[in-house]
């Protein structure tokens, strides 16, 4: 049997955490080997172990997987969790790039010198509440099922669920006029294995800070 994948990346969420979340939810078990100094990054390259120099980078199923979103498909389609159809895998697609935007405007939230952070957040405030989140709340809306694709659970409402609970931290009431995100969010966070990794002392990662900002920086060149 093969063991249990193994993440490569800095103790923090960034481009690795939605690869967490997807595993986690999946009911994987996971083990994590941090970058924490440049020459950590190094080795992995001189070692010849990531395609493109970056990482995040996965071991799994005797692969040494590299680009966040060809590990996310990878492992949303290993684990059921990409639709039924080539129809359904194009919504859930769809649905998880505009959540991907959604979130790309918050981690660069980490990147803006502080007079540019309060512009940042009315620009997520504003993108979240009339771009992505009446489409999610439509979507339930018309079909009134639990789940965003094909009445199950698939990759769109686990990435949903991260995206929502980054925005929350931007502004804690972002969902105060979107009832059935409200009641999708209880849903989704109580499947026994999301449940588990909400907990504390999970593998989730905490928001990035300032420290992490910098240790960052030491690793990868911004
Ligand atoms: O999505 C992906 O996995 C790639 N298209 C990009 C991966 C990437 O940018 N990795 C960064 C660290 S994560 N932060 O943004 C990286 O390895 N940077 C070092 C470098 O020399 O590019």
């Amino acid at each position: 049997m093969a063991g249990k994948p193994k993440l490569h990346y800095a103790r923090g969420r960034g481009k690795m955490e939605s690869i967490r979340w997807l595993l986690a939810a999946a009911g994987v078990e996971f083990e994590e080997q941090f970058l924490e100094k440049k020459e950590d990054l190094e080795k992995l390259r001189s070692d010849g172990w990531l395609l493109f120099q970056q990482v995040p980078m996965v071991e799994m199923d005797g692969m040494k997987m590299v680009q966040t979103r060809a590990i996310l498909s990878y492992i949303a389609g290993k684990y059921n969790l990409y639709g039924k159809d080539l129809k359904e895998r194009a919504l859930i697609d769809m649905y998880v790039e505009g959540t991907t935007d959604l979130m790309g405007l918050i981690m660069s939230l980490l990147f803006q010198p502080p007079e540019e952070k309060a512009k940042q957040r009315a620009l997520i405030i504003e993108r979240a509440t009339t771009r992505y989140f009446p489409v999610y709340e439509k979507v339930l809306k018309d079909h009134r099922q639990d789940f965003l694709v094909g009445n199950k659970l698939s990759w769109a409402d686990i990435h949903l669920l991260e995206a929502i609970l980054m925005t929350e931290e931007v502004k804690p009431d972002i969902l105060s006029k979107f009832p059935l995100l409200q009641a999708f969010k209880t849903r989704v966070s109580n499947i026994p294995t999301i449940k588990k990794f909400l907990q504390p002392g999970s593998q989730r990662k905490p928001p990035p800070d300032d420290e992490f900002l910098v240790q960052v920086k030491k690793i990868f060149s911004f």
